[in-house]
């Protein structure tokens, strides 16, 4: 029995003093293979979604080898989900972008770092020069360190003077950005994660956390010695969530208003309201009472496809509850009314008062790690610390701080990201510049973007993969470092800033995107006036510490050792507006009366499904990384369809058939069918991830008129058999 044991710990390398395990040279069996004993753990954030948790990444020979949840980090606890749990494998992926590479004679080629930005500096100042500075569209993201982003914003607004400079956040959380500001007049999630832990009931509304925050499941729990709580899950599908939630409210696509302005109702006509806090803190009661007495439990059903009885318990549950906490993610953002469905969200915490306190408060689940660090730092719809551009002061101040003229700032926001899309389109835009974003995959209405890549005279793509979708497509591709090799701050959903660590170093020439902007804004001429003596993404941080000194989100406090030291820290504290006090004119919220209209493009004759999109935990957006990371791609190789059985039997297909879902815009083909009641009659859902059957070539380009957010939720399609003739053999990428 010890022989065998010692025969095993020797093949396996197993140190039982710890978890450290490798494989080694057996004398009896000649068997080699790669140790994964971690030379050095370096503490660091999570690079795909906005849970923001902390982990420890292995590294060996300077590569890395292993990834283990922080047990000291508030937000996770040590746990990771399998994205995290994986992440790792991503760094040293075959597809990582390693050199620059120019388009010559239509062939991508290989150049140094010099020929690559210099050529990128003199075709933008070409264009710029025969076409105005605003010729020139940058589009950036929520996954860049936020010292990257704040030092981006300079350069795009100020160093290369144009406006136009979105991110792939409008695809994402501007609607929630907006509804924040609606209500409580600034952008700014009030609650925490805590408050999911210490609330009597938790609604969610359009949220699948359980494939796409799974780490936040944990703050739900209702397991021995955890406080009994209620779960409302409000979404069309079943999905994981769903079979989480003590009650399930299947809602007919797009009638969450309905519903929400429904307990509304309900919660006024049982006088289950906060007087004093309405009386205090709010403005527009009178009317907003008004406005909801027509939706009546009877009407709210026949709109939502929810029974009366379900409509008043959630309403009795909300509005009995001595905290209650509703959190919200894409089923609501994702839609030309995402801005005013937020308010109307924010409507219901208000009139009871569930904002401020423990356990109570509306909450954005953010999108990508660092989609909030993004908001904050600006340069996009707002400027840097929540500031405005159409606010004299707020231009004054930052043209002191950054010591230039205030003529230098804009007025106003510049082209949202659609309308870039759109102006490129148009030949008003003649350059494009995309950061760590993958539009030929992600952005609505295919056949639209893919004219605006092939009608502008530049396009550059800087990206930590190649080939991609997008570069595929691109003049110039500039190789980037990404998360686990370069330095700064996350700032996750909770507002809880944490430090992102280098563990190892890029592979071949790539580079941090922040020293791709330095070098560029040095090239431009305007290094020093900008960036007096940084260099490194520390001084970009420090210049932040003080644009957000006395601002909301204000940094100030956080030095980044201080951050790391505590495994986060959060500005704002627990709750935002403990005092009731909100940015607003009058320091009072707005309550907004908000009419529930059917989505644009409604099932007809032709095209008699409604299409949804989303996500599965196993992927991450358009698997540039998870594709890469066999155990987590050999789970999900392939896009599929879902279909409610007695559609299914209507048009006479089984499980496993292959179909091609149709709409006016175009058509994806091949797609597995499987038939399930998670979604309901009418009703498909695709997942968004795979390039080689991409949703949006069918979707539809239609957008809030206030945050200019995509509807990707709801459009119209048909379901056919695919022929024979249009069946791929699958592709990795
Ligand atoms: N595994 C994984 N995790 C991720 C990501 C990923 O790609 N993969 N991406 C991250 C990002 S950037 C984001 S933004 C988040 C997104 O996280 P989620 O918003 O949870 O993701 P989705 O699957 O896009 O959509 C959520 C739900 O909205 C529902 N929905 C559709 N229409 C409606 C409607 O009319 N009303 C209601 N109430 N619900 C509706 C869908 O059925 C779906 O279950 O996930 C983050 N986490
Ligand atoms: N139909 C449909 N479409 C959708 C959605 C949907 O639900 N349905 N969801 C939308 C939402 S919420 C989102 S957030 C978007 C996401 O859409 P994208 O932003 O296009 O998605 P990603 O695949 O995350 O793209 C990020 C790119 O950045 C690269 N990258 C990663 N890290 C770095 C880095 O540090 N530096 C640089 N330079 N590059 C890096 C990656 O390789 C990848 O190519 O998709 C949207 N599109
Ligand atoms: S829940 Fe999000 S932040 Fe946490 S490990 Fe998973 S992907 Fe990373
Ligand atoms: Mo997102």
């Amino acid at each position: 029995m010890s022989s065998l044991f010692t025969r095993f710990k020797r093949l396996v390398g197993i140190d039982i003093r710890s978890d450290k395990y490798t494989y080694a040279k057996d004398p009896d069996f000649g068997y080699t293979a790669t140790s994964r004993i971690p030379e050095k753990w370096v503490k660091t954030t999570c690079g795909y979604c906005s849970v923001g948790c902390g982990m420890l990444l292995g590294v060996r020979d300077h590569k890395a080898v292993a990834v283990r949840g922080n047990p000291d980090h508030p937000v996770n606890r040590g746990k990771l989900c399998p994205k995290g749990l994986s992440e790792h494998h991503i760094l040293a992926a075959p597809g990582r972008a390693k050199q620059p590479l120019l388009r010559k004679n239509g062939v991508l080629t290989s150049v140094s770092w010099d020929e690559a930005l210099d050529t990128m500096v003199e075709r933008f100042r070409d264009i710029q020069k025969r076409h105005g500075n605003d010729s020139l569209g940058v589009v950036g993201t929520g996954q860049l360190l936020t010292e990257e982003f704040y030092t981006l914003g300079k350069l795009v607004q100020l160093g290369l003077r144009t406006r136009n400079h979105d991110g792939n956040t409008t695809l994402c959380m501007a609607s929630a950005v907006s509804g924040y500001k609606l209500s409580f007049g600034s952008d700014g999630p009030p609650g925490s994660y805590a408050d999911m832990e210490s609330a009597d009931v938790i609604l969610l509304i359009g949220a699948n956390i359980a494939d796409n925050h799974p780490i936040l499941c944990h703050r739900v729990d209702r397991g021995p010695g955890t406080k009994p709580r209620r779960l409302i899950v409000v979404d069309p599908r079943v999905t994981k969530t769903a079979m989480m939630a003590d009650l399930h409210l299947p809602v007919k696509p797009r009638s969450d208003i309905a519903l929400i302005n429904g307990i509304a109702h309900i919660l006024i006509r049982e006088g289950l309201i906060n007087y004093d806090y309405i009386e205090q803190h709010t403005n527009g009661f009178e009317e907003f009472a008004n406005f909801v007495s027509a939706f009546t439990p009877t009407h709210v059903a026949l709109i939502t496809g929810l029974t009366e009885t379900q409509i008043t318990e959630t309403a009795l549950l909300y509005g009995r509850a001595k905290s209650a906490f509703i959190g919200w993610t894409m089923g609501v953002n994702h839609s030309t009314q995402g801005a005013v469905t937020v308010a109307a969200i924010n409507n219901l915490a208000l009139i009871t008062g569930n904002i401020g306190r423990t356990g109570a408060a509306p909450f954005s689940i953010t999108g990508q790690c660092n989609a909030m660090g993004t908001r904050e730092a600006g340069f996009t719809s707002s400027l840097p610390g929540y500031r405005k551009f159409d606010n004299p002061q707020d231009r004054e101040a930052l043209a002191r701080i950054w010591n230039i003229p205030v003529d230098r700032i804009p007025t106003a926001r510049g082209l949202a990201y659609p309308d870039i899309i759109e102006a490129a389109v148009q030949g008003k835009i003649k350059a494009l510049w995309f950061i760590a974003t993958n539009p030929a995959v992600s952005f609505p209405n295919y056949k639209l973007l893919e004219q605006a890549l092939r009608s502008v005279e530049f396009l550059v793509v800087q990206d930590g993969f190649h080939p991609t979708s997008t570069s595929e497509f691109a003049h110039l591709v500039l190789p980037a470092a990404i998360w686990g090799e370069k330095e700064g701050t996350y700032t996750n959903s909770e507002r809880r800033i944490s430090k992102a660590n280098p563990a190892v170093p890029p592979p071949g020439e790539a580079r941090p995107d922040f020293d791709i902007f330095l070098d560029i804004a040095d090239r431009l001429g305007v290094k020093a006036e900008l960036y007096p003596n940084w260099t490194s993404p520390h001084d970009a941080y420090q210049e932040w510490q003080r644009v957000s000194a006395g601002r909301m989100c204000d940094y100030s406090n956080f030095s980044w050792q201080q951050i790391d030291d505590a495994n986060g820290l959060q500005w704002g504290g627990e709750s935002l507006y403990r005092d009731g006090i909100f940015p607003t004119t009058d320091g009072r919220a707005i309550l907004h009366n908000v009419p529930c209209d059917p989505f644009k493009e409604q099932p007809d004759a032709e095209f008699s499904f409604i299409l949804n999109t989303g996500r599965t935990v196993e992927h991450w957006h358009t698997r540039t990384k998870t594709a890469e990371v066999d155990l987590l791609n050999n789970m999900v190789p392939n896009a599929w369809l879902e279909m409610n059985p007695l559609d299914a039997a209507n048009l006479e297909l089984k499980p496993h058939d292959r179909v091609t879902v149709r709409s006016r815009r175009g058509a994806v083909a091949d797609l597995e069918l499987r038939i399930t009641g998670i979604v309901a009659p009418g009703q498909v859902f695709m997942p968004f991830h795979f390039a080689e059957t991409n949703s949006n070539i069918v979707t539809l380009g239609d957008f809030d008129p206030i945050s200019r957010e995509p509807n990707f939720k709801q459009c119209a399609v048909r379901i056919e058999r695919t022929p024979m003739r249009d069946r791929r053999s699958p592709r990795r990428k």
